[in-house]
């Protein structure tokens, strides 16, 4: 079923790049990550390639990086290879400067505590485990480097690239990607309808592109609190998403560190990163929203830009004439960078520093090919405040500035709510395309009920499969523990997991060329008993097969022609099998032969003491 993209395919081996053992485990778990090639050798599109036990294979798009295989040691302390350097170094369009000094004290936290976290790198084999400990007085161990930069006048962006009519190689190899030909993603990328965000400070990350022509994605947010968490815990948690499908991941730290966490995330993130400067702003004038100011917003995002966040978002269409809209609202200003805009536009009676600034911004954007994502600071925090005034009202700024951002050549992406019930979702779709001229849209859920909490990943699930089959290009993940805490690595887990189920549906809905491959292939398994296929096919196979397990442990069980739901003798899935075998063909049975085929099941069933479910045979 995949053998159109067989010609492309290298393996692992045959490019030298595994060492033998933890192939030879991939093997043995009925999967191997690959590369599809593109048009010169430094063009490798990570796959996860299925081996199913009928002998085909089946390729899966894979976020994961060198995180795949739990079984294979990463070192964090040295970072992933930057492997787009070469690329941006020869459009000869940037050029190194000695930037802002990196020094600790820059992220302007008052440290409580004289050192840092502390990170414990994952050991090579062999080695044992040591505590590498951050410091404030070290950024990031492994690689030196100055920050890159356009040209004077230069825009660098990958839709400027693509408005003149280059296809990169980073357009080249999301083309691979996505199955799709390099020139349908340059266009919709120079249309302005799909971004594809690479800040040329972050050469780690594997380009992938968000756009409503394209694979819906997910985004997975993590970041430390002033009360939990560590560096350690957020580089974990940023593998750990990626490693279950997360295309992006946004660290939204707010505590200490917040430099050195982001710098040790971007250094080892195969996936674009992004981040909310203004977070970062707010520590820096000790959380007073009043004290704000463009030039320490402006000096933020500069800092941000050097360290490689590849996409930021800035919530400028929340204006001092807004504010009063939500004021009759059930739940008022929910979003946390609406509410300190909110505060700020109040406090002085001013039009909000980031909408009177919007051009110089797109100016610090344009020079690193940092994307936009404009924020939804008036999003409405309850089913009573969906699609109101307040919301649209900003919706109508960010479709402004959108154009803005495009004149100046930065890619820009809109974000969206929120909580909605499932009947007002298709219009924010209908709004958004016609006000921002299709660019793409990212949204958090929606909710689309507010009664269960603790169940948010899947009130949202449901508003997120319905919004992406309309047109959404990324979806914003919810975790278990909205409204109620900082998510653990079991709820990032569980959040990437539902929202990746949400994407699939729409990817399945809209039509997207090879989404049904996958779930062919899983139908095939599971309608021919190949419980392995099954478990290696499903977007979370360990939970799978433990389910299984859990019921019938014995090896045997796994090739065995029924589950323990219906039991041996007893399962639709078994019986309409054996009438295809009875009488040959896929579809070929006419209704007197199944009427047949049923009377013999009926009788067999009696014949067995008409026990539905019968003891196991060993
Ligand atoms: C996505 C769509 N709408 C909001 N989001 C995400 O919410 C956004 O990308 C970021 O991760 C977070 C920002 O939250 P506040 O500051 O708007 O609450
Ligand atoms: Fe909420």
């Amino acid at each position: 079923m995949t053998a159109h993209h067989a010609h492309n395919l290298q393996t692992a081996h045959q490019s030298g790049e595994s060492t033998q053992n933890p192939r030879q485990a991939q093997e043995a778990a009925g999967w191997h990550k690959d590369h599809l090639s593109g048009s010169r050798p430094d063009i490798r599109v990570p796959v996860r390639r299925v081996h199913l036990t009928d002998g085909t294979d089946v390729i899966l798009y894979d976020t994961s990086g060198p995180y795949t295989d739990p079984t294979q040691d990463t070192d964090v302390r040295s970072g992933l290879a930057p492997s787009r350097t070469n690329w941006i170094i020869s459009r000869g369009d940037t050029e190194e400067y000695p930037g802002r000094a990196l020094q600790p004290e820059d992220d302007g936290v008052k440290h409580t505590t004289p050192r840092g976290a502390v990170v414990r790198a994952r050991p090579r084999s062999g080695e044992a485990e040591t505590p590498v400990a951050t410091g404030l007085d070290e950024v990031f161990p492994g690689r030196p480097r100055r920050p890159r930069r356009a040209r004077r006048g230069a825009a660098v962006s990958q839709l400027a690239y693509a408005r003149r009519g280059e296809i990169t190689p980073e357009m080249e190899y999301v083309a691979l990607r996505e199955h799709r030909d390099p020139e349908f993603v340059r266009e919709e990328i120079a249309a302005g309808r799909a971004v594809l965000p690479a800040n040329v400070n972050h050469p780690e990350t594997e380009p992938m592109i968000i756009g409503r022509n394209f694979l819906v994605k997910v985004n997975a947010n993590i970041g430390n609190s002033a009360v939990v968490s560590s560096v350690e815990e957020e580089v974990e948690k940023m593998t750990w998403a990626t490693r279950w499908g997360a295309d992006t991941v946004m660290d939204l730290s707010t505590g200490r560190d917040i430099h050195t966490t982001r710098e040790w995330v971007l250094r080892n993130s195969p996936v674009p990163i992004g981040t909310v400067p203004l977070y970062q702003a707010l520590e820096k004038v000790d959380g007073r929203a009043e004290k704000l100011s463009w030039e320490v917003y402006r000096d933020t995002v500069i800092e941000q830009c050097e360290q490689g966040v590849d996409y930021m978002t800035v919530h400028a269409g929340v204006l001092l004439r807004h504010v009063p809209l939500t004021a009759r609202r059930k739940t008022g200003i929910v979003s946390r960078g609406g509410s300190i805009m909110a505060a700020w536009c109040l406090a002085h009676h001013r039009e909000s520093f980031l909408y009177t600034h919007f051009e110089e911004l797109c100016g610090i954007l344009r020079s690193y090919d940092v994307t936009f994502s404009l924020g939804d600071g008036l999003r409405p925090g309850s089913i009573a405040d969906a699609n109101d005034e307040a919301q649209f009202a900003e919706l109508r700024t960010l479709g402004e500035l959108t154009a803005v951002a495009k004149a100046h050549d930065v890619q820009t992406m809109v974000e969206g709510p929120g909580h909605v019930p499932m009947h007002k979702i298709k219009e924010n779709v209908e709004l958004q395309q016609e006000i921002c001229e299709d660019a793409p849209f990212y949204t958090l859920g929606p909710l689309t009920t507010d009664i269960a909490p603790a169940y948010d990943h899947i009130t949202s699930g449901i508003g997120a499969a319905m919004i992406g089959w309309w047109g959404t290009a990324m979806l914003c993940y919810v975790t278990p523990k909205e409204h109620l805490g900082l998510p653990n690595r079991d709820d990032v887990k569980t959040g990437v997991i539902t929202y990746k189920i949400a994407a699939h549906a729409a990817d399945l809905a809209k039509g997207h060329p090879g989404a049904r491959e996958w779930d062919d292939a899983l139908s095939d398994a599971r309608f021919e008993f190949r419980w392995e296929d099954q478990f290696n096919l499903a977007l979370d196979p360990d939970t799978a097969r433990g389910f299984h397990d859990a019921t019938l442990p014995a090896e045997p069980a796994k090739t065995a022609h029924f589950c323990s739901m219906c039991g041996p003798k007893f399962c639709s899935m078994k019986i309409s099998r054996d009438i295809t075998e009875r009488f040959g063909g896929e579809e070929g049975a006419s209704a007197e032969e199944i009427e047949a085929g049923m009377l013999e099941k009926s009788r067999e069933f009696a014949a067995g003491g008409n026990r539905v479910y019968l003891p196991l045979a060993d």
